[in-house]
């Protein structure tokens, strides 16, 4: 079996899926983590795009949470993390996609604008951009009954979602009572607990993820607001 090496950046909720996978397969790992800020000339060799997560199989590099996340399915079949039939696959990337193209940068702009005391439309747009996302999530959910995304089976859909879920439910106590959005959709909010006390899922998250996720998005807020 080849070597894995993730490289991460400890609050990165994409790198947490990955870490999810791994821990779901039961496959040795080493992480390296880096600095986002000052990213070593190395790094900057294996990933194209200057960003986490970076998948080093025997030093042959793959990026891309989701690209890395079927790999690893592919070369450890079991416990197969997506469904046999095509049709289901299908379903499970375009949600994947749903969450990398919707629901995490309306998940971003939403946590500045709490971490950081936003109004507005900095506040107003991600917010609803978001409850209308997790309306989405909830039919779904509904639909398919549980306990994870597609049913019966854990899989890559979940691992995508649980480092967003985990980092929004902290989130929603940054802000006022009515920023609460879980509240609002009893699905997603059992899925939520189902993941987070998931032993993969519990096992990766990040030292002290909540405060410091607000911390560094209370920053980013100051930033964009110094202009
Ligand atoms: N679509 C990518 C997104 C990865 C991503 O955005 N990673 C962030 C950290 S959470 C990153 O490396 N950003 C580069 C930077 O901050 O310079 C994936 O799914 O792997």
């Amino acid at each position: 079996m080849p070597h894995l090496k993730l490289v991460s950046f400890e609050l990165c909720p994409y790198v947490e899926r990955s870490r999810i996978v791994l821990l779901e397969k039961r496959v040795p790992h080493e992480i390296e983590y880096i600095d986002l800020a000052n990213k070593p000339a190395w790094f900057l060799a294996v990933s194209p795009m200057g960003r986490v997560p970076v998948l080093l199989v025997d030093d042959r590099p793959v990026f891309e949470s989701m690209v890395i996340n079927e790999l690893i399915d592919e070369l450890y079949p079991s416990p197969p993390l997506l469904p046999p039939d095509p049709l289901a696959r299908a379903e499970a990337r375009g949600w994947i996609v749903f969450a990398n193209d919707v629901v995490m940068p309306a998940s971003v702009a939403a946590m500045t604008a709490l971490a950081g005391g936003l109004g507005g439309d900095a506040r107003a747009r991600p917010l609803a951009t978001l409850r209308d996302a997790l309306a989405k999530l909830e039919a779904q959910l509904s639909r398919r009954g549980g306990p994870w995304f597609l049913g019966r089976d854990f899989g890559l859909v979940d691992a995508t979602y649980a480092p967003f879920l985990r980092r929004w439910r902290a989130a929603e106590g940054w802000g006022a009572p009515e920023d609460r959005l879980l509240a609002a959709f009893p699905a997603v909010s059992a899925w939520a607990e189902a993941l987070l006390a998931r032993p993969s899922v519990a096992q990766a998250a990040p030292r002290e993820v909540g405060p410091r996720t607000r911390a560094a998005f209370a920053k980013r807020a100051a930033k964009a607001e110094a202009g």
